[in-house]
């Protein structure tokens, strides 16, 4: 037996339970202030203040202005500065009237109906006008006429803004008037509190909100006198509108006290009298005033004193898992042996398996748990966001009371082993706005939250605002793109999704973006760069722009002369160069060259590649591929080039020399470094991989398959990489088709960088008389003749990578040897367009082949064209006329005519260069000896022949038709 209870002094402190409402705290109410305000006009005839006072005689500062009939106004009211006292956001309500212009007399002309309203943050009273930042422009909801104002109604608009986020101590606001008749009657700045709150037995102090309007600010709240935490410490959330949301846990009484209007008061004495020991407890003597509990059992302070002792419970039963892509449904049973006591709860552990065995991982913050992971009183959880395809354990523990206490019982619990499925990525959550043309708007966007799986590509949905019945849908690999062909001056919706093997994502929310409504394609680019340069730089920087503008220059190419020297220090490939613009370093310039690797080059651990596959043989070793796994990046495909063992420095420092160069560059038609491994060996060069190989030989395998805006497409891209290297004034001086590797989505993007292509590596490079070693059919005259390499005989190149691609990887002027090459360029002869060529393309390569190198486009002029030629693609329609390419004779430059006078050619030697060589026989089999008797072919003779491939049929009937039109032009037979 037991007898009596001690007794709980009494609770003193007296606390109320108060009202979620927020609190709302003037910084600023033009009505309120007795004195004068102290605001200041500029120019002085600009908005004055009316000295009016309301019916207690206090004084109502009402500004006004109303310059309505002159021009060019531009009137400035500022406030004196405004503490934000810590607020982050604030409001600003405007009471005003406005006149409507129709109801002046002598018209509308320079009448204004909206005013602007600006703000400048500074942490002192120092103002200055050049900062102000704009909020808004504030029209009336009601603009009152002079009939208005007979009747003396006055409609008095209220308009309320907020700012935000705010950092400094203070801000000035300032209103500016263009030309409107308004009177600004009050100015009131606040900001929201959340109060002081007591809730649940827990204080939450008075507190600011966040900086952004849909932001909550969580605060940890503190257990009244005689109170603690049930689980976890409650939180409550603080909102933007200063209301207190979202409540999360709570405080009990402590032991000995119970709760009452809200406070922890002491129980009651009572009077002592004896009783028996509850269940599972003993008294140790006679007369004892409390009883024991037996082993394993325990007791806490807030059990009344005639409750049994208890023990933890046991395990969660009857564990079921329910998987749903990349959530999992937990349920179970309560535990058969709840240890006496109602206060049972559960928790989750989560974790993660690693692959191969490696163990567990904890799950981690981002693995959302509904309603919470920890004290649900619930037999179900709904586990959220986990990876897709991947194990996780589940531990489920149930505790109550007194597992606390039971500090040597070894915990009870159930696990559940759960594989999550494939599941779309999740959507994405931001698009950004990079740089905003006449008719392009650059977009970019962050990977979704949740992958789920390798990101394939994004889908880009957009269409005019109000027209979303026409949408168009573009696609990327990277997390940007430049959306081209819009409208000036016109608000587009913009959405991304993302897609995976698993499919696609949703498509994230809409982003609503304007194109600019004056600049030229060409200016576009520059204005990016205008924006990067110093304030003070904007006048000098305009009137140069201006002056670019007057010129005319727009898309196509201007043959006009450029001393060449002086373009790269003003404009650059037709851009203007800014100081601050990344320019390419010469790795030489660093005195020791492993500086400059690191420098440029990320050093990745070899732990992280697994190689699995040799792709190649490079000059310096293999070239393999396999994954990349850098920690807490999703793993990646790379090629990887080796540098073989037993090399010697000079060649180490060789190999290594690439990456100094390709690590300087950022570009998606730029192969991108990942980085090197220099630490241990074999030294390696890391890129990202590219599906297709490179582009000559795939021509080659893929020859006919394309649509002619496919190849244009890849042409456009390695045009556009070009441009970039060109700008960054990096020459590249191999540009080739088997300088381009080619990605599974057939994106082209330059390759082959650093010393060892101008020395080695190329097997096109021959010596010249001069020393050097130069791929003779890619490089200009200039250069072969005097090595004056520049982006322009870099242009020529591209038109030979042009011809290539045109001919799907054809060699250039073919078996003729390096010495007729360099003669028959000399003597102004040009390689033919390439069959089914169109005629715009040829004309381009045509400029690229320009004896004089400042008369060849340049690199932006050749993206800029091929842009106009995708876009209208009925302008490709046009092929280049037979007589430029009837068989593989060259073209005069300047008249572009072939040379007619030589042998007649037999039918293998025509098959041959068409391509469609492997036909000779059957065509010889089938009769058809001589050209002649071949002009004479039907699509049916072909049939017969065996020749059965509709793409094969069509390329032979077309050489069929050019070479009737060349006999009947010429009278005479084929000729080589
Ligand atoms: O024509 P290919 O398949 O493409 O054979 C050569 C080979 O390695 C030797 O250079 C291939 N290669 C080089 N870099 C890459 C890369 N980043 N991705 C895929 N293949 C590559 C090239």
């Amino acid at each position: 037996a037991k007898c009596g209870l001690l007794v709980v002094p009494l609770i003193k402190r007296k606390l109320k339970e108060e009202k979620a409402f927020s609190v709302i705290v003037n910084l600023l109410d033009s009505r309120s202030v007795m004195g004068d305000l102290g605001w200041v006009a500029y120019p002085k005839n600009g908005w004055e203040e009316i000295g009016e006072v309301d019916e207690d005689y206090a004084p109502i500062h009402t500004y006004q202005v109303c310059r309505v009939m002159e021009q060019n106004q531009n009137n400035w009211l500022h406030t004196n500065w405004i503490l934000t006292e810590g607020a982050q956001r604030v409001y600003i309500e405007l009471k005003f009237t406005l006149r409507d212009c129709n109801s002046l007399p002598g018209g509308v002309g320079t009448c204004k109906e909206t005013f602007n309203m600006y703000y400048y943050e500074t942490d002192d009273r120092a103002m200055k006008e050049s900062r102000y930042i704009k909020v808004d422009t504030i029209a009336a909801d009601e603009s009152f006429t002079e009939l208005d104002l007979g009747d003396r109604v006055m409609k008095l608009n209220t308009e309320v803004r907020d700012l935000g986020p705010l950092s400094r101590k203070g801000f000035y606001l300032a209103f500016q008037d263009l030309g409107a008749c308004i009177a600004l009657v009050s100015v009131r700045v606040f900001y929201k509190r959340c109060p002081f709150l007591v809730k649940s037995l827990a204080e939450f102090p008075d507190t600011i909100p966040g900086s952004e309007a849909s932001q909550l600010v969580e605060v940890v709240g503190h257990c009244i006198n005689n109170s603690m935490p049930l689980y976890e410490p409650p939180r409550m959330h603080c909102s933007a509108d200063g209301e207190w949301l979202v409540p999360i846990g709570k405080c009990v009484c402590k032991p000995g006290f119970e709760e009452m209007s809200g406070y922890c008061q002491g129980k009651k004495r009572k009077s002592p009298s004896c009783s028996k020991c509850p269940p599972h407890s003993v008294a140790r003597q006679t007369g004892a005033t409390s009883c024991s509990c037996e082993d394993e059992y325990h007791k806490i302070d807030s059990d009344p004193p005639n409750m049994a002792c208890t023990r933890p419970p046991s395990a969660p039963r009857n564990a079921i898992s329910n998987v749903n892509e990349t959530s999992v449904f937990l349920e179970w049973s309560i535990p058969m042996e709840t240890g006496g006591r109602k206060d049972v709860r559960y928790n989750i552990l989560c974790s993660r398996v690693l692959p191969d065995g490696r163990g567990l991982e904890e799950c981690g913050p981002n693995v959302r748990f509904l309603p919470r992971r920890v004290g649900l009183s619930n037999t179900s959880v709904m586990v959220a966001d986990l990876q897709s395809h991947t194990n996780y354990s589940f531990l489920l523990e149930a505790v109550n009371g007194v597992s606390e206490m039971a500090k040597d019982y070894t915990k009870q619990y159930v696990t559940l082993n759960v594989t999550t499925n494939q599941a779309a990525p999740s959507p994405v959550s931001v698009v950004r706005k990079g740089y905003t043309g006449k008719s392009s708007i650059g977009l970019s966007w962050a990977e979704p939250d949740r992958p789920n799986g390798i990101i394939l590509e994004y889908e880009i949905k957009y269409f005019e605002k109000e027209q979303d019945s026409s949408y168009t849908i573009i696609k990327s690999k990277e997390t940007e793109m430049v959306v081209e062909g819009l409208k000036a001056s016109s608000v587009y919706i913009f959405q991304v999704r993302a897609r995976t093997s698993a499919g696609y994502g949703a498509f994230s929310r809409r982003f609503e973006f304007q194109t600019s409504p004056y600049l030229t394609a060409t200016s576009e680019r520059a204005q990016a760069s205008i924006i990067a340069v110093a304030i003070t730089l904007a006048l000098v920087l305009l009137a140069v722009v201006a002056g670019f503008l007057l010129s005319g220059r727009r898309c196509g190419y201007s043959k006009a002369k450029q001393d060449p020297e002086e373009e790269k220090m003003h404009f650059h490939n037709g851009h203007i160069k800014f100081p601050g613009v990344r320019t390419y370093i010469d790795p030489l310039t660093y005195e020791d060259p492993n500086q400059a690797v690191h420098e440029f080059a990320q050093e990745i651990d070899v732990s992280f590649i697994s190689i699995e596959r040799i792709i190649g043989a490079g000059e310096f070793g293999e070239v393999c591929c396999g994954p990349l796994r850098l920690p807490g990046k999703r793993e990646i495909q790379v090629a990887i080039k080796t540098l073989k063992a037993g090399y010697t420095e000079q060649q180490r420092r060789d190999f290594l020399w690439e990456a100094s160069i390709m690590g300087q560059f950022n570009h998606p038609n730029i192969i991108r470094l990942e980085g090197v491994v220099t630490k241990s060996k074999p030294v390696m060069i890391i890129t990202e991989y590219m599906e297709n190989g490179s582009l000559d030989t795939f021509l080659k395998k893929n020859d006919g398959q394309f649509t002619v805006i496919q190849l244009v497409g890849m042409l456009r891209g390695i045009a556009s990489g070009m441009r970039y290297l060109s700008d960054m004034g990096y020459v590249h001086r191999d540009l080739a088709a088997r300088n381009i590797l080619v990605n599974s989505n057939l994106v082209c993007k330059v390759s082959d960088f650093g010393l060892s292509r101008v020395l080695e590596d190329d097997a096109e490079a021959a010596y010249t008389t001069r020393g050097g070693k130069i791929p003779i059919r890619w490089t200009a005259p200039e250069a072969i003749a005097y090595r004056k390499f520049t982006s322009a005989s870099d242009v020529w190149s591209y038109g030979i990578v042009m011809w290539e691609v045109m001919s799907y990887g054809e060699r250039p002027y073919w078996e003729m040897s390096n010495q007729d090459v360099i003669k028959a360029v000399e003597e102004n002869y040009r390689l033919p367009g390439p069959m089914d060529c169109p005629e715009a393309l040829y004309h381009l390569m045509m400029d690229c082949w320009q004896r004089e190198r400042t008369n060849r486009p340049k690199f932006d002029e050749i993206v800029c064209l091929l842009d106009k030629l995708i876009r209208n693609p009925s302008s490709l329609k046009k092929l280049v006329n037979s007589s430029h390419r009837v068989s593989n004779l060259l073209v005069e430059h300047a008249s572009a005519e072939g040379d007619c006078s030589a042998r007649t050619k037999s039918v293998g030697e025509w098959l041959d260069s068409i391509k469609m060589g492997r036909y000779t026989e059957l065509f010889v089999e089938g009769g058809y000896s001589s050209l002649e008797m071949v002009t004479q072919m039907t699509s049916e003779d072909l049939r017969r022949v065996g020749v059965n491939l509709a793409g094969h049929q069509k390329k032979i009937i077309t050489s069929i038709q050019e070479m009737r039109v060349h006999m009947n032009n010429t009278n005479s037979p084929i000729n080589i």
